[in-house]
């Protein structure tokens, strides 16, 4: 059976885009391929985080893609702090990705220009190789992500095949996939630039727990344009263009078949704000039900994490044994053999 591994960032609340562009697809991948998902906090460290708040988030987004339908009896749902073998398999993909190879993405180009003068970690640096480990830990097949992550689904692909040359096969080679149905959601003020959980409570980001008011007058408010043309164009009419994405996505439509029987922005903007209200209302009623008993969500991710550990522990030291690293308990004479 094919192998799904994806992973999200306990960073912000989650988003419209979120769950559109990328969490309905993993709700759907795990009734057709062995799903393994995981909360990466360790990759939310790369910038300093607020101790108390990144447990919080952490939690939160858990039981958001429980609330999205993530069913852990079908798939594997986890924290990947609680999986050490990640951290550990990420030293040896650092080790066997080249300086040169993590200069050129443009992830950590773009991030830290961005930060200018300003502390960049050297994680910020590194983490493609944590992420290397994340996807090769489970022997995965398939990672769906968005554009942002195709080169560094990339990068994995290269330093696992890199160690399998140079130390025996040991690990599957990925591929990334990107979902052809669905959005890749703008800002609602700015439809130009993806919506992002860093432009959290933004008029332009519709947050997951969003009251339907709230929605109603981000999407009253979202830019269009000055003609009033209802078409599907992404280049000509962005705004009105990521409305008709929205609704087709929230109706399981394409953008075109959305646009169908409007003439004026402002029953667009209404109808759309209406079938993300419809769309998002029993996510959030499921939320709720599932904050009112936090231990089950800790079980949960405990049992999710045992899962998990059982395919990583036996891959990671199969790549420390094929790299020679001495195992603990080993025989004198296995020592001596190898020599
Ligand atoms: P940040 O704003 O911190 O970069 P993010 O909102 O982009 O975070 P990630 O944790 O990087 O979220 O991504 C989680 C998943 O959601 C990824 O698969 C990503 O491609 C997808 N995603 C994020 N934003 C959008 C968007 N606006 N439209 C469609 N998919 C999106
Ligand atoms: N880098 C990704 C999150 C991420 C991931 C992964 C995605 C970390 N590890 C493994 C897929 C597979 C991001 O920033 N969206």
């Amino acid at each position: 059976m094919t192998r799904v591994f994806s992973g999200i960032k306990p960073t912000g609340n989650v988003h419209l885009g979120n769950v559109l562009g990328a969490l309905v697809h993993w709700v759907d991948d795990q009734h057709r391929a062995d799903s393994i998902y995981c909360v990466v906090d360790l990759h939310a460290l790369t910038v300093q985080q607020d101790p108390a708040e990144l447990r919080q988030t952490t939690f939160r987004l858990a039981q958001a893609l429980l609330a999205i339908g993530l069913d852990p009896s079908v798939c594997t749902l986890f924290v990947q702090s609680h999986v050490h073998e990640h951290a550990e398999l990420a030293w040896l993909m650092e080790c066997t990705a080249s300086h040169g190879e993590l200069s050129r993405m443009t992830q950590f180009k773009d991030k830290s220009t961005k930060a200018g003068q300003g502390f960049v970690s050297g994680g910020l640096f590194t983490y493609p190789a944590l992420m290397a480990a994340d996807i090769l830990l489970y022997d995965t097949n398939q990672v769906p992500v968005g554009d942002d992550q195709r080169q560094h689904v990339e990068l994995t692909r290269d330093v696992a095949e890199r160690f399998n040359s140079r130390y025996g096969p040991t690990f599957v080679i990925p591929e990334a996939t990107f979902p052809t149905t669905g959005a890749r959601v703008m800002d609602l003020q700015d439809p130009t630039s993806k919506m992002s959980k860093s432009q959290d409570h933004a008029p332009g980001t519709i947050l997951l727990l969003d009251e339907p008011k709230t929605i109603e007058k981000k999407f009253k408010r979202a830019v269009t344009d000055t003609e009033s043309e209802v078409r599907f164009d992404l280049a000509a009419k962005p705004g009105v263009s990521n409305l008709l994405s929205i609704l087709g996505a929230a109706t399981g439509r394409t953008p075109e078949q959305a646009a169908v029987g409007y003439t004026q922005y402002g029953p667009l903007k209404a109808d759309t704000a209406a079938a993300v209200i419809e769309r998002l209302a029993p996510i959030q009623a499921r939320y709720a039900e599932l904050g009112r008993d936090p231990s089950e969500l800790t079980r949960t991710l405990a049992a999710g994490a045992a899962k998990a550990t059982e395919i990583a522990a036996p891959t990671l030291a199969r790549a420390q044994a094929n790299i020679g690293l001495l195992p603990p308990n080993s025989s004198t004479s296995v020592v001596v053999g190898v020599l």
